[in-house]
């Protein structure tokens, strides 16, 4: 009697343990098939990708979504792919508060290389802004899964030209993503219709982001020219960079040796020691070799990518009313190295009329004055 009963119990305990086997086993396996299938989707969907760049520009929300699950499968798994990609805001505050971030890699692994870019599609800012759900407020953005290494701002001079930023917003959103950017958009309008005034638009945006957001990097961007390769990084580095060096409008080379126009790149500092920019340059033409000047005569070199990293496209268009090109300029170039310390960031007068929170963008509408 008295063995029966041992061997009842031990019975028990053998198929207790058995029992906390197989569950540890199947939630063993449970865990490493859904990392499985997951990496798969996302394995197969990437190389699938590669192959048709455009799609993944007007896919990368979903791209970046699909890289932050297969991060997060490394810890706690808790996927619910349908209920990331409708609330994906919610998703990446959880992200940001469940851990501790590293700093995003040296390179980003999500860049493709060359990309279609043309303009000929008809598009709508509803449609970017569905391809960019991601996004905060004011056209802001920045990594849930790791830290950027630069703040980034993106200051567009801009007047009566929505057909271009419509293909910038489009083309430009996905890539900075791509990039790992902690970045926000800035487009900075002219009020008014007297002569347009590139560089005096440019200092405005600088010193409208600082209120913001402790940016300490610069990219200024004419709103028509769109990269064709994303490992044209839009971040600085240790020299003013020259991003725009091969664009098709010029025969994919630069246009002069010392051509310094189009897409740049300057941080807070090397902006700071050549006191901005020029402000007195109304109308088309000058402005760029001026800023290149004043670097020229502060000691730095300009830094720029290969050719081929560094193509992009200019969306063709005619000149602009209120922006001939500026008669004086050359005689303003010649004196830059004397007028740089007087006339810049240091100097600069003006009064903002709006500023309009969109999805894709912030908008700065500001009175420069005149000529
Ligand atoms: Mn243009």
């Amino acid at each position: 009697m008295q063995e029966a009963v041992l061997n009842v119990g031990f019975l028990t305990k053998a198929c207790a343990v058995v029992g906390v086997l197989s569950g540890v086993h199947t939630f063993v396996t449970l865990f490493f098939y859904l990392k499985e299938s997951v990496g798969y989707r996302y394995t197969n969907y990437w190389q699938v990708s590669s192959n048709f760049p455009d799609l993944v520009t007007l896919q990368s929300p979903r791209a970046a979504a699909l890289e932050l699950i297969r991060q997060d499968t490394k810890g706690t798994v808790q996927i619910d792919v349908d209920k990331l990609f409708s609330n994906a805001s919610e998703f990446k505050v959880n992200a940001d508060e469940s851990k501790v971030l590293e700093p995003c890699p040296e390179t980003s692994p999500l860049l493709v290389g060359p990309m279609r870019v043309n303009f000929s599609q008809p598009l709508h800012f509803d449609v970017v802004r569905e391809e960019n759900p991601l996004l905060f407020m004011g056209g802001r953005y920045k990594p849930s899964n790791c830290v950027a290494h630069q703040k980034v701002a993106i200051i567009i001079p801009f007047r009566n030209r929505d057909e271009h930023l419509k293909y910038w917003l489009h083309y430009l959103h996905p890539v900075l993503q791509r990039q790992q950017l902690d970045y926000g958009v800035y487009i900075i309008e002219q009020d008014g219709d007297v002569t347009f005034n590139r560089a005096k638009l440019l200092n405005v945006g600088y010193v409208e982001a600082l209120k913001e957001y402790d940016y300490d990097c610069f990219i200024f961007s004419d709103v028509d020219i769109v990269p064709m390769d994303d490992r044209n990084i839009y971040k600085c580095s240790s020299q003013p960079r020259h991003l725009s060096v091969s664009m098709d409008k010029f025969g994919f080379r630069l246009p002069y040796k010392y051509y310094y126009g189009g897409v740049s790149a300057m941080s807070k500092q090397q902006f700071q020691s050549i006191n901005g920019f020029p402000n007195n340059y109304w109308g088309w033409g000058g402005e760029d070799d001026d800023i290149y000047r004043r670097l020229h005569y502060r000691g730095m070199k300009i830094s720029r990518p290969s050719g081929d990293i560094g193509k992009c496209r200019m969306i063709r268009h005619m000149r602009d009313k209120k922006n001939e090109p500026n008669p004086q300029r050359f005689k303003r170039i010649s004196h830059t190295q004397m007028t740089m310390n007087t006339d810049g960031v240091n100097s600069l007068k003006y009064k903002v009329i709006d500023i309009e929170k969109d999805q894709l963008y912030t908008k700065i509408t500001v009175d420069i004055g005149k000529p």
